[in-house]
């Protein structure tokens, strides 16, 4: 599985779209962090490295004065810097990467230094809670010692605005905590999805983020911008993109993926029902719902969407080799339901109904087409697939509903399908299927042992990838690429806020 690449791509723009946008872009609140001075007296030569801990996950720019001793210096000093959000990556061996992700995300630094003494900016932000600096040389004649290293922590949520949840149980505290950070860390001018990589705004990755947003720092603004973003540039008949670039200036990547599309429109209401903003609803609903159009018109044959296999063309997980037919034709069903709902709520009184037939001829469709009676499972793709996605969202969009749900999620349990959940997005989804079915006790134990494992192994954040079962789990062929501040993990803070305190 890799991102597939296409050689024409053609977008379309709504400049008054774009130019909001733009106009909402947040400021960055700053702060300075400087670890404890211990490093300070140490005198470093050829291969000799120091590692400072600054204590907890940051995002930003960092900076050293870099000082000599001995003989005036006669060569440059050469330095190599990495970042490690998680201790283990200062072990890990760039050299050896093959992975297909670009290896140009590794958070390493090479420095010449050609003139010392000399304060050293660096120009590219860095996620990390460690940094080991690495004397490659100096000269026989002299070495080098830091003072005053320091980080330029930026984000555009404010850590100190929102209040603990202090319930009785401490676990619980401290998931809702590092649940909020990751998502504070995520918040830079855009949600971004993880501050390591791929550091963009995936559709995807707000929809989560939107959620735990409105019961945290509330900063609409920001959600706002990111949906006109979408709205505002999209592939030239009229499918939003996956995934959006800032920078030089807004660009829609030429990734398609059909569920993170018809998210869109759930975010969109979300964001509606958070603040009232009518007119964003507004504005936005025809190109969400087009969203919904597009794949009723281009993959859904007789109330059945394709057979796509564990193709890139809806996201669902990372899961390998996982069959997404049955997912997408859940998530389908699912964004039918909102479409119908925000239909009605508009006046769009014929789309409304018209999308609720679908939605009722999708539903009798999926239990046609993927329920299996023998196994008492849904099935998906021509191999007839067993895997916990699908059975996640069957539920979710309420394919299955109350004492069915409780039952399909014990069995699920209890087979537990050898097609995985692997990312902490998909075991959100895992939780609220277990809400949906109304079984609160069991949903909050489930996302205690999933999420605190992650708090046990030490984490600050939460990180894009977690299988307990496999600590090297990762899609990306290496685990060096794999991002630990990842804010589609951050949702816990959300399901507690909403569901398990109050
Ligand atoms: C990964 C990103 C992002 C996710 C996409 C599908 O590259 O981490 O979070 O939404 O894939």
């Amino acid at each position: 599985m890799n991102y597939s690449k296409i050689d024409e791509f053609k977008t379309k723009s709504n400049s008054d779209f774009l130019k909001l946008a733009k106009d909402l872009k947040p400021r960055l609140y700053q702060e300075k962090i400087c670890p404890d001075q211990d490093y300070e007296n140490k005198v470093l030569r050829k291969n000799d490295s120091i590692v400072i801990d600054f204590k907890d996950h940051f995002v930003g720019y960092l900076s050293f004065t870099l000082e000599t001793s001995g003989s005036h210096f006669d060569a440059p000093a050469y330095l190599k810097l990495n970042f490690a959000e998680n201790e283990a990556e200062l072990d890990e061996d760039s050299s050896t990467y093959d992975g297909w992700l670009s290896k140009a995300w590794i958070q390493e630094e090479f420095l010449h230094i050609d003139i010392m003494p000399q304060r050293v900016d660096l120009k590219r932000r860095y996620a990390f809670r460690y940094l080991k600096i690495t004397v490659i040389d100096t000269s026989e004649k002299y070495g080098v010692s830091f003072k005053d290293i320091c980080l330029r922590a930026v984000s555009s949520a404010d850590m100190n605005a929102v209040k603990d949840v202090n319930t009785p149980d401490p676990m619980l505290n401290r998931i809702d905590y590092i649940g909020r950070k990751t998502l504070q860390q995520c918040m830079q001018e855009v949600f971004e999805d993880g501050v390591k990589r791929d550091r963009r705004l995936w559709l995807g990755d707000l929809f989560l983020q939107a959620k735990v947003n409105y019961v945290t720092f509330k900063n609409y603004d920001l959600v706002k911008r990111c949906l006109y973003m979408f709205a505002g540039m999209t592939f030239d008949d009229d499918r939003i993109g996956a995934c959006f670039f800032t920078e030089p200036d807004f660009a829609v990547d030429d990734t398609y993926l059909a569920d993170y599309a018809m998210f869109f429109l759930i975010c969109v209401w979300d964001y509606y029902e958070a603040t009232g903003d009518r007119k964003t609803l507004e504005d936005l609903y025809p190109i969400a719902i087009k969203q919904i159009d597009i794949v009723l018109k281009n993959n859904v044959k007789g109330f059945v969407y394709d057979d796509i296999g564990d193709s890139f063309t809806a996201f669902v997980d990372w899961s390998k080799g996982l069959n997404k037919q049955a997912s997408v034709q859940a998530i389908t069903i699912y964004a039918l339901g909102y479409g119908a709902k925000v239909a009605e709520f508009l006046g769009d009184i014929d789309r409304s109904i018209y999308y609720k037939k679908c939605k009722d001829a999708m539903t009798e469709a999926a239990l046609e087409n993927f329920w299996d009676q023998d196994k008492k499972m849904f099935v998906s793709g021509k191999d007839r697939q067993i895997s916990w996605a699908s059975q996640v969202w069957m539920i979710e969009a309420e394919v299955v509903k109350g004492q069915e749900a409780k039952d399909l999620i014990k069995r699920t349990m209890e087979f537990n399908p050898e097609y995985k959940m692997v990312s902490p997005y998909m075991y959100h989804h895992f939780i609220v299927s277990i809400i949906k079915s109304g079984d609160l006790e069991l949903a909050k134990n489930e996302m205690k042992n999933y999420w605190g494992k992650m708090v046990e192994a030490g984490a600050d954040t939460f990180w894009e990838l977690y299988n307990p079962l496999d600590p090297n789990e990762s899609p990306y062929g290496s685990t060096m690429v794999n991002s630990y501040c990842h804010a589609w993990s951050c949702t816990p803070t959300y399901l507690i806020r909403k569901y398990f305190v109050g």
